[in-house]
């Protein structure tokens, strides 16, 4: 008699730089441990392995690097994790991701490379089951005290991300890329994410997908 097995589901949290990703993500975390889920989050870059390391330094302006290698690092630095994410889903536990090759992509293509060359070195890592994005207006984002210190927190290039991810949300389904308001309240925004991830974490029956695969 064969049986699937069932494996923990896959999420990820995509969003605008002051979107309350992280925020929210942590949210999202604390409550599923709370119910008793096992669950585990990775947060892209890590900058903690030696890849991600390089990427911290080009972040802070502390180096310089060509546009297609950074691209290839961040990649590089979603790959070195990949074997980890699919052991953990495998075993049961709900993996969570701040941030996923949806970034990867929507930088990059952002500060003018092809969305295409973008997409490849991706094309293959295991598939988010859902992704959240957290979206808000650039208004928004200036109300909330604008952006930051690092490369990528300019009003410009946030504009472009946003479109971007635009257009790499309308490849996916209804079910597998859901964009969430995030300009609301922080309860309101943590609400509509708990009513989307909880009824995933009672175990998978469906094989991990790949990513971009079919469009390769
Ligand atoms: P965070 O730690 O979530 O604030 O992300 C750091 C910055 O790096 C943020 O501006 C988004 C950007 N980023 C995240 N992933 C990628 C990626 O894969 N490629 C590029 N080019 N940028 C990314």
């Amino acid at each position: 008699m064969s049986s699937v097995r069932s494996r923990g589901a896959f999420i990820v949290i995509e969003g605008l730089d002051r979107s309350g990703k992280t925020t929210q993500v942590a949210t999202l975390q604390t409550r599923l441990e709370t119910e008793g889920i096992p669950v585990k989050l990775f947060k892209f870059p890590d900058r903690t392995t030696t890849i991600g390391q390089m990427i911290d330094s080009y972040l802070r302006s502390q180096s310089e690097l060509d546009d297609h290698v950074i691209h290839l690092l961040f990649s590089a630095n979603r790959w070195e994790l990949a074997a980890s994410i699919e052991q953990l889903l495998a075993a049961g536990t709900t993996v969570l991701c701040d941030r996923y090759a949806f970034s990867g992509v929507a930088f990059s293509t952002a500060k003018g490379l092809s969305l295409e060359w973008c997409r490849s070195p991706d094309i293959s890592l295991p598939a988010p089951d859902v992704t959240l994005f957290l979206n808000i207006t650039p208004e928004q984002a200036r109300s909330r005290g604008g952006y930051g210190e690092e490369r990528y927190e300019k009003e410009e290039l946030q504009r472009k991300v946003r479109d971007v991810f635009q257009q790499i949300s309308s490849e996916f389904t209804e079910a597998t890329w859901v964009t969430i308001d995030a300009g609301r309240e922080r309860e309101d925004v943590a609400e509509d994410v708990w009513k989307i991830v909880y009824p995933l974490t009672g175990g998978l029956a469906i094989p991990l997908q790949r990513l971009w695969e079919r469009t390769s």
